[in-house]
């Protein structure tokens, strides 16, 4: 097969599986031509659902996102799954039990996983997920689950790409729920708490549900609660009715496209131009060589960035 960008491209839109996780692994290591690739791609995209799942550690994130990929797939949808991993795809127990766990879900037809490394994504995990997104999009998934693990600030940016976010608790989780709350409450649209199979499940979701009615802007409508056994495979298609027949209100989906849209573009430009001034600098050596006047008190880093753009006339 030539592997050209153009290639790839028409091997996606034919649904090929292999040339989807080549222009995947090309896009991600930012090989030359991405950013051209990924424009012609734009405007075929945008017809898939993307629903963030989120929420705290071991809440059974990887097992939900596997029962509602079935249910999504027994009707008739095709399932595309995004599982953003906190470190080394080839280290860490977390995403060999993720593994394990989606064995069955990788061998079913109509689905295709992947995963992404958070750490040493060249340009940044959130584009990355954009552009992964939109490469499934392209395939025709109708349904694409990004799952992020835990809920630190870089996940969080990861979610609020989707269309649609879950947040996803567990019963005897006081605390844990009181940690969801800082970044994760203005963002979900859906809470599940999952292992209702457990003690303790009523009280988690009333926790959830007197946070709600504490924080609840008015004129937003409050976010559903919804409990799930994604074990035992009980209240899973509530869940997956619930999410597709969310309709976000027009004035909220318009603003928070205008937003998607606003970040979007500032980070590519942010990347591009600090990708290009460094570009310079490792060209003349200098950057270590910075580095090093930090490290040795000679300089600081203000007067570093300062230097680095003053031919620019900026500062
Ligand atoms: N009892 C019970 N256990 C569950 C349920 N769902 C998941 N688990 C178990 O909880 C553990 C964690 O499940 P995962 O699906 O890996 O949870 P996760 O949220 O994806 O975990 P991380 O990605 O590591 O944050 C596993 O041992 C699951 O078998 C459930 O509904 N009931
Ligand atoms: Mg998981």
């Amino acid at each position: 097969m030539n592997d050209s960008w153009e290639n790839l491209i028409a091997g996606v839109k034919n649904r090929d599986i292999r040339a989807a996780a080549r222009l995947i692994t090309r896009v991600e290591n930012r090989a030359p031509g991405w950013k051209e690739a990924m424009s012609r791609i734009y405007s075929r995209t945008g017809s898939a659902r993307v629903i963030g799942i989120t929420g705290s550690p071991g809440a059974g994130k990887s097992t939900l996102t596997c029962a509602m990929t079935k249910e999504l797939i027994s009707r008739g949808l095709t399932v595309g799954i995004i599982a953003i991993d906190p470190s080394s795809p080839f280290s860490g127990g977390a995403l060999l039990g993720d593994r394990l766990r989606m064995k069955e879900i990788f061998e079913t037809p109509g689905v295709f996983i992947r995963s992404m490394a958070t750490r040493g994504m060249l340009g940044g995990l959130c584009q990355a997920a954009r552009d992964v997104v939109r490469i499934l999009d392209l395939f025709g998934k109708d349904i694409i689950l990004v799952e992020t693990v835990g809920v630190g600030q870089d996940e969080i940016e990861v979610v609020k790409t989707a269309d649609l976010v879950m947040v996803v608790c567990m019963p005897g989780q006081g605390d844990g729920i009181q940690a969801i709350k800082a970044g994760v409450m203005e963002i979900a649209d859906l809470y599940v708490v999952n292992k209702a199979d457990m003690p303790g499940v009523d009280e988690a979701v009333a926790d959830i549900l007197a946070m709600l009615e504490l924080s609840t802007e008015t004129g937003k409508p409050s976010a559903p609660v919804l409990k799930t056994s994604a074990l035992k495979n009980q209240g899973v298609k509530e869940v997956v009715t619930a999410f597709l027949d969310h309709r976000t209100d027009e004035d909220r989906r318009q603003a928070k496209a205008e937003i998607r849209a606003r970040e979007e573009i500032l980070s590519l430009l942010a990347q591009e131009v600090s990708g290009y001034i460094l570009k310079q600098w490792e060209n003349e050596n200098r950057f270590c060589e910075s580095v090093n006047q930090v490290l040795k008190k000679q300089k600081d880093p203000y007067a570093i960035v300062k230097e680095m753009t003053q031919r620019f006339n900026w500062s």
